[in-house]
C-alpha cells in the first residue's frame, strides 16, 4: 500500500466559508473526505494535515521523510515566501506535487513566483478543488511506475 500525505497551509481551513468565487464552496473537510474515499478505493494510505503555522508545516514535512511515499502540498501564501518550507521539501527523496486551487499565474504578480516549484516533481494549479484528486491520481501513477 502506498502512503501519501496531503499538506495544506495557511487559511485553507477556511475553504468554503469566504472567497467562494476564487476557491469554491467545498470545505477542507469535504475535500479530505473525497480524497480519503479515492484513497480507500485505490490502495492508498492517506494522511492529511493543515496548519496556519509555518514551523508546523516544516515539522510535518520532516516527519514525512521516513514514513511517506509521496507528498502533495498546497502551501497557500507560504508558496510565495517560505524558504523554510522549500528547504524542508528539498531534503525529501519522495515525489512532491505542488498544488493550487486557483491559477496563480493569472492572479496578482506576487503569486507568480513559487519557491516550491523548484523542488516539486510537478505542479497542478487552476483546476479548482478537483486539483486535489488530480494530484492524488498523478502521484499514484508516479509511484506505480
Ligand atoms: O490557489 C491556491 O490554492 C493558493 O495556494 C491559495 C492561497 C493563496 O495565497 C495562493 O496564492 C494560492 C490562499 C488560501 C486562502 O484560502 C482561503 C479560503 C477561504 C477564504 C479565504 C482564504
Amino acid at each position: 500500500m502506498v502512503k501519501i500525505i496531503i499538506l495544506n497551509g495557511p487559511n485553507l481551513n477556511l475553504l468554503g466559508e469566504r472567497e467562494k468565487d476564487q476557491y469554491g464552496t467545498y470545505s477542507l473537510k469535504d475535500i479530505e473526505e473525497n480524497c480519503s474515499k479515492y484513497a480507500d478505493e485505490n490502495g492508498i494510505k492517506l494522511s492529511t494535515f493543515q496548519s496556519n503555522v509555518e514551523g508546523e508545516l516544516v515539522n510535518q514535512i520532516q516527519k514525512s521523510r521516513n514514513n511517506q511515499d509521496g507528498l502533495i502540498i498546497n502551501a497557500g501564501g507560504y508558496t510565495h515566501t517560505s524558504v523554510a518550507i522549500h528547504d524542508a521539501l528539498k531534503i525529501l527523496k519522495i515525489p512532491i506535487i505542488e498544488l493550487h486551487i486557483s491559477n496563480i499565474y493569472n492572479r496578482e504578480e506576487f503569486r507568480h513566483k513559487s519557491l516550491i516549484s523548484k523542488v516539486a516533481k510537478g505542479v497542478i494549479c487552476g483546476f479548482g478543488v478537483d486539483g486535489y484528486l488530480m494530484s492524488l491520481q498523478a502521484i499514484k501513477k508516479i509511484l506505480n511506475k
